[in-house]
């Protein structure tokens, strides 16, 4: 580490060095600095003390599933490489699914017995599926398995169950149900970017802004908590991104002053082009992945947790990362069908435990495994 008062390569870096040193919150204009520093070590250093003040050497995995029941969407986002149209005449595409809930039960029931605490369920928008379907799907998942963590449903599907359900319930009044049903939190997906030019070349039919935050607000005071997601790499500028993570800065210090919950993690996800309308743009590079990550760790001061999702960073990648301010490495996964390993193998995606924690050793930091709410979980 360098001492405080040591010259700086960039000397921008020297009044951003001494505000993380002395615990203060950074600015638009300090978050602009660190993305176009040639300084990368620095940058690094400054995202390791503030993930260090938190957590020390900890670097936390859990054994958990990702789920997705149905990859119809009624939406065309641009970035996705995952939806599949649905014909109401039918017949559908060859690849289009929607599973049952027994066949979800089979799959969570499978991961509660090969150790995981957690099932991370989400979809695409199914135009038919009634409400029912999503409740039936979390009561059956807590009767099968009382112990799994049901972390579930991004905030754009439960505005669509709003737009589903006849008379049509409140953000409140879906989370309610789904809550009473078994579900525990939320998933940080659906937020891409938080602005109005990047949602109209990029995603300008799925709800916008406002519409997630109602659903995590509401969320957050009903006690149930949540993450946060940001997809970079494709048509933002560096300034919009920032933008994004103030927005959630501000959103958050509300809940923690406010709620009963608040975001537990913030989860940068790097754009993988392969397969999605924007297949032409180049995605983000191991660099930008790495100095997002470490940007994100010093701007969002208030969110506690910063996770490297390695399926869409590579392993190596959220290797490295561990010293570059993230202290989370999401889990096992086992099956990912959003987005293939950089674009490229098949959709069982899955790293043992013990392939996690020696990743997690080499880097010298101390493997935890938790549960969905950070709690270490002892075996
Ligand atoms: O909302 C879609 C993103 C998200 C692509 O909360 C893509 O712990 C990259 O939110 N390239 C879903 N990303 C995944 C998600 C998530 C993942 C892991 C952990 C957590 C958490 C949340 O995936 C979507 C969208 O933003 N996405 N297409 C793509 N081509």
């Amino acid at each position: 580490m360098t001492a405080a008062t040591e010259p700086l390569l960039d000397l921008a870096l020297e009044p951003i060095r001494a505000k993380v040193h002395a615990g203060q919150r950074l600015d638009l204009a300090d978050g602009l600095a660190l993305y176009r520093t040639r300084d990368l070590f620095t940058l690094g250093e400054l995202a390791n003390a503030a993930r260090e003040r938190r957590h020390g050497r900890k670097a936390f995995y859990n054994i958990n599933r990702h789920i997705n029941y149905t990859n119809f969407c009624v939406l065309r986002c641009r970035f996705c490489s995952f939806y599949r149209p649905f014909d109401p005449r039918g017949p559908q595409v060859p690849d289009g699914y929607a599973r049952s809930v027994d066949e979800i039960v089979a799959l969570a029931a499978e991961a509660a017995d090969r150790g995981a605490t957690e099932v991370h369920i989400v979809g695409g928008l199914h135009p038919t599926l009634p409400f029912s379907y999503y409740t039936d799907l979390c009561r059956a998942i807590r009767q099968r398995c009382p112990g799994l963590h049901i972390k579930a449903f991004t905030a754009i599907e439960i505005v669509h169950f709003t737009r589903i359900t006849r008379p049509r319930l409140s953000i409140r009044e879906v989370l309610l149900a789904l809550r009473e049903a078994g579900l525990d939190s939320l998933p940080g997906g659906g937020a891409e970017i938080f602005d109005d030019r990047v949602h109209e070349e990029a995603f300008r039919a799925k709800v916008g802004e406002q519409h997630w935050f109602d659903v995590h607000r509401t969320a957050h005071e009903l006690g149930l908590p949540s993450n946060a997601t940001m997809l970079y790499g494709h048509i933002e500028s560096i300034d919009e991104r920032l933008q994004h993570m103030l927005k959630l800065r501000e959103h958050q210090d509300r809940s923690l002053r406010e709620c009963p919950a608040a975001f537990q993690c913030f989860v940068p996800l790097s754009f993988i082009p392969a397969g999605s309308a924007l297949a032409h743009l180049p995605g983000p590079t191991g660099l930008d992945d790495l100095r997002t990550l470490a940007v994100s760790r010093l701007m969002l001061d208030n969110i506690p947790h910063l996770k490297a999702f390695w399926v869409m960073h590579s392993p190596k990648l959220a290797q490295v990362a561990l010293n570059w301010g993230v202290d989370d490495f999401d889990g096992t996964v086992v099956w990912y069908d959003i987005t293939k390993r950089e674009g490229l193998g098949t959709n069982r995606q899955e790293l043992t435990v013990e392939q996690i924690r020696q990743l997690i050793a080499e880097a010298g930091c101390e493997p935890v495994e938790r549960d969905t709410l950070y709690q270490p979980v002892i075996r």
